[in-house]
């Protein structure tokens, strides 16, 4: 059954549940819902990269850190489509092109992006992008050039959310949701790991996700990616068990939703990946950089499906399951 009526004190037990205990209990829910070996394989490109106005503590692209990251001017179409068709020969079915911006604006660099999202849509990909905030008209653009999803994510609870971001609220992020959903696009919304944020805190954004009125259809979860310029590049290193322990208490949570290891995992053994997938993630981002940051190669990729004996998800797979095809 799957729930939209989680209280606090129900997740943060399933989060305290001893480790191998609630490993087991969340492989059992992923069997039930899910095709237990199957993973998304999605590509990230970053096409339109830093210089961003935003001030999110744990961001390279944020303008006001000195980090190093070219700052780069939106794609041309015909570049991002290349891109999409050498992901798509390597085995990714979704595309996810993301721009460091606030929030979209009605001018051609919009423009340009509906034509991208029109390509690889025509290429036969699942289409996300993650370009900040959108109004219930640009959601509506999206959707009718064929985005199949949008990546906004909440990143912590709202309470820790202002000691991360102050350039934006957490309602901000909660009504771009709604603009999305309201269009008919699917939601891809997670949150990251390692910003200093306590126990709580995870729990009550697991909360905030799994009792929106409808679940979103992939759940990221990063750990931080530590970069050098930026507010938190002294963090400590997150700890893989509370990866796992994340990725259980989603798996859980939203039994049906793509839970998606994301990033981290250029610092993460084969073995500590094989723990997350067998806790129910079924997700994955491939290709040697997510957006500015090292991610493994789609060869390593492949060594590990094949060790692992894991197959890559078809696209559009809940649509032509309900066609019948
Ligand atoms: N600018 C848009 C926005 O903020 O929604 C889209 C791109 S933004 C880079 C997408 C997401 O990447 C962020 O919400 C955050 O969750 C994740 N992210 C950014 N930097 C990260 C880091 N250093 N480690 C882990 N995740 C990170
Ligand atoms: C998400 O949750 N993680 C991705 C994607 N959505 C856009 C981004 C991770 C970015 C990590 C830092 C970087 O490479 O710049
Ligand atoms: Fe800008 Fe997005 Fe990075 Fe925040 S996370 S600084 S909005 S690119």
């Amino acid at each position: 059954m799957i729930r939209n009526n989680w209280t606090i004190d129900e997740i943060k037990e399933i989060y305290d549940t001893p480790l191998l205990d609630l490993i087991y209990r969340a492989a059992a829910t992923h069997r039930k819902y899910n095709e237990t070996g199957e993973v998304q394989v999605c590509t990230l490109l970053s096409i339109k990269t830093g210089g961003c106005p935003e001030d999110c503590a744990y961001c390279p692209q944020a303008a006001r850190y000195n980090t190093g990251v070219n700052v780069q001017a939106l794609m041309k179409k015909d570049e991002v489509l290349e891109y999409a068709a050498r992901a798509k020969a390597a085995g990714s079915t979704r595309f996810c092109m993301g721009a460091a911006w606030r929030e979209v604006r009605d001018n051609k660099d919009f423009d340009r992006v509906i034509d991208m999202v029109k390509g690889v849509n025509e290429m036969g990909m699942e289409v996300c992008c993650t370009l900040g905030m959108l109004n219930e008209d640009q959601a509506k653009r999206l959707a009718d050039a064929g985005l199949y999803a949008y990546n906004h994510n909440l990143d912590t609870s709202n309470e820790y959310y202002s000691e991360i971001i102050s350039t934006r609220t957490y309602d901000d992020r909660l009504s771009t949701l709604d603009n999305v959903r309201k269009a008919g696009v699917t939601v891809c919304c997670g949150g990251i790991i390692g910003l200093g944020e306590t126990h709580d805190d995870r729990i009550k954004m697991l909360h905030t996700l799994s009792t929106l009125p409808q679940h979103p259809e992939s759940v990221p979860i990063n750990a931080l990616v530590r970069v050098k310029g930026t507010p938190l590049e002294n963090n400590p290193k997150v700890d893989v068990w509370d990866m796992i322990r994340m990725i259980a208490t989603a798996r859980i949570l939203m039994p049906a939703t793509m839970v998606r290891l994301s990033a981290g995992r250029a610092e993460m053994s084969q073995a500590e990946q094989a723990l997350c997938f067998m806790a129910g993630a079924n997700s994955i981002f491939a290709g040697e950089k997510l957006l500015t940051t090292p991610n493994p190669s789609f060869e390593e990729d492949n060594i590990m499906f094949e060790l692992l004996g894991l197959k890559p998800r078809v696209a559009f797979k809940d649509e032509k399951e309900m066609a019948g095809v």
